[in-house]
């Protein structure tokens, strides 16, 4: 049996899965006595800081998690679990952590896209049980703008590099502490927690711990789900986001078995858009909910939900707020939400009063799951234009003209799966989203979508250079050549595709073997 500490402020159905898997029993910590009864404790933390330390006052677990903490039995704390041991946090001036270990949390100093997301390397620095059976050249995922900062060397047990060292892992006694993610970090994670868990294993350096670690491209899977017209759950996949064929709804396949066959594949994130959710409100019988519940126990990668997420009122006037929606979400085993269309109507209310009110549904959820929890999925199509002044649009000059010979375009939001145009360029978008607390941008492109013909690199400069949040490339890949296209012409985080995947056409194998000693991912 092994204790978890859950203080009820986001996904930690993927860490119980996990540990289940590993054949554990896992007892969920209630009150300050269960913590005094514990013999092994796992804190996943996750939020803010500020709002963690809160609830864990609240909930009087202050000063049992302190007294266990120092009665020498073992503890694994994850990400914000890590953050707590220390004293304080630039994230939350003025409130004390756990103080067990001295130092501090700082937020990331770097010209490089914060929250730092995704797959990063660790370089071992002393020996631990943790890394018995391991190469040292694993990666493991990230997702976090502040790093602990401890006043002495000695409990340091790995450093990453994400513009500068930083520690991404402590030991000190029994006291492990990891700013990644084991239980989102695929075999590798798994044979992590497997060996915190075996506490017979020999400590070991591994031996082929890299001199210096690097942030992977992530390489994403996309499964665009609906319900046919026979009232099956569904992958489907647009063309230019139409998704019927001779009348009927794409069926490409079963969105939880697809998931899992990409997982195996080597993907590094998962996303599930229900793509009809603008019109069909997600809650009310809940079939993303089951896929989720049902992927999250056998893919231990990241996963991102989008489609729906808005407030809502129902036929008998109930009211349902996008952060309720969201929080049945990341409940059921989602780690990252995608908001869509309620982005657009935001924005242009922001960009209407001069203003953000803190009430909208990209602020709430960013609030209380933390910035790199909210995605924002852009729809956007081209419109041309002969002169960047004509239009009050962030305007490119376009290497490929337009119909009529035009040299500019803007890139047009849409609402409601590309049905309606509005008067928004994705370039404003994304950086009005970023200012509200957006962590993320998922950048489709509705006249790439389903064509194979490659990425808009075009749009993804533009909306790339406009933030300093990570960039999910999206639409269009044909062939693993478009994936290195991408990471080489943009600066683009991550690279996502669907219907090379679905299809078979190219695997996500296929496609990291021809990134090989050209861009660095997470070898599979
Ligand atoms: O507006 O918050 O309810 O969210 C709805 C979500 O559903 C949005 O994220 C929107 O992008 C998505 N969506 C709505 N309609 C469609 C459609 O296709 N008819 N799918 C749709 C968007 C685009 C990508 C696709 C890539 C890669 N699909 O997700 O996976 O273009 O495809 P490719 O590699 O085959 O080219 P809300």
């Amino acid at each position: 049996m092994i204790s978890l500490l859950d203080y009820g402020a986001g996904n930690v159905r993927s860490v119980v899965n996990a540990l289940e898997k590993l054949g554990e029993t896992v007892n969920i910590i209630s009150c300050g006595e269960d913590i005094q009864r514990a013999d092994r404790l796992v804190f996943p933390g996750v939020g803010s800081f500020g709002s963690m330390m809160q609830i864990l006052r609240d909930k009087k677990y202050v000063d049992p998690l302190q007294a266990y903490l120092r009665s020498g039995k073992p503890f694994l704390g994850i990400c914000l679990g890590l953050q707590a041991l220390f004293e304080k946090s630039e994230e939350a001036p003025g409130i004390a952590g756990l103080s067990i270990i001295p130092g501090a949390v700082r937020r990331f100093t770097v010209d490089l896209a914060v929250p730092h997301i995704g797959w990063n390397g660790i370089k071992v620095k002393k020996p631990s049980r943790l890394f018995a059976g391991m190469q040292g050249d694993e990666k493991f995922y990230f997702v976090h703008s502040y790093h602990v900062a401890p006043a002495s060397r000695e409990s340091v047990l790995t450093t990453t590099d994400y513009g500068y060292e930083f520690v991404s892992a402590i030991q000190q006694g029994n006291i492990i502490a990891t700013q990644f993610h084991p239980e989102k970090s695929g075999r590798a994670g798994l044979a992590l927690l497997e060996n915190f868990l075996g506490d017979t294993r020999e400590a070991v350096i591994p031996r082929a711990c890299p001199e210096k670690t690097e942030l992977a491209k992530r390489i994403i899977a996309c499964l665009d789900v609906r319900t046919n017209d026979r009232g099956d759950l569904v992958v489907t996949k647009g063309d230019q986001y139409d998704v019927r064929e001779n009348g009927d709804v794409r069926n490409l396949g079963k969105p939880v078995e697809l998931a899992g066959r990409y997982y195996e594949e080597g993907a590094d994130e998962i996303t599930f858009l229900n793509i009809t959710g603008f019109r069909d409100f997600p809650l009310k019988d809940m079939p993303m909910l089951e896929v989720l519940e049902r992927t999250s126990r056998n893919v231990f990668v990241p996963l991102t939900i989008g489609g729906g997420i808005r407030d809502y009122t129902d036929k008998d006037g109930r009211h349902y707020s996008a952060l309720q929606v969201a929080s049945e979400y990341f409940r059921s085993g989602a780690d990252k939400i995608s908001i869509g269309s309620d982005a657009v109507l935001i924005v242009e209310q922001v960009l209407k009063s001069g203003k953000a009110t803190g009430m909208s549904s990209i602020e709430q959820i960013a609030r209380v799951y933390g910035n790199q929890a909210v995605v924002i999925s852009i729809d956007p199509r081209r419109v041309y234009t002969e002169a960047p002044d004509s239009v009050a649009h962030e305007t490119i000059r376009t290497r490929f003209p337009g119909p009529e010979g035009e040299q500019y375009c803007w890139y047009q939001c849409t609402i409601k799966g590309g049905r309606e145009g509005r008067e928004l360029d994705a370039v404003t978008l994304a950086k009005v989203c970023e200012q509200l607390g957006a962590g993320e941008i998922l950048l489709n492109c509705i006249d790439k979508d389903g064509t194979n013909s490659g990425f808009d690199l075009e749009l993804i400069n533009a909306v790339k250079n406009a933030v300093s949040i990570p960039v999910i490339a999206s639409s269009g890949a044909g062939n693993a050549s478009h994936f290195l296209e991408v990471f080489v012409a943009t600066r683009a985080e991550a690279a996502l595709a669907a219907g090379i995947f679905h299809r078979r056409e190219v695997s996500i194998g296929e496609v990291k073997e021809y990134l090989h000693d050209k861009v660095d991912t997470r070898k599979i």
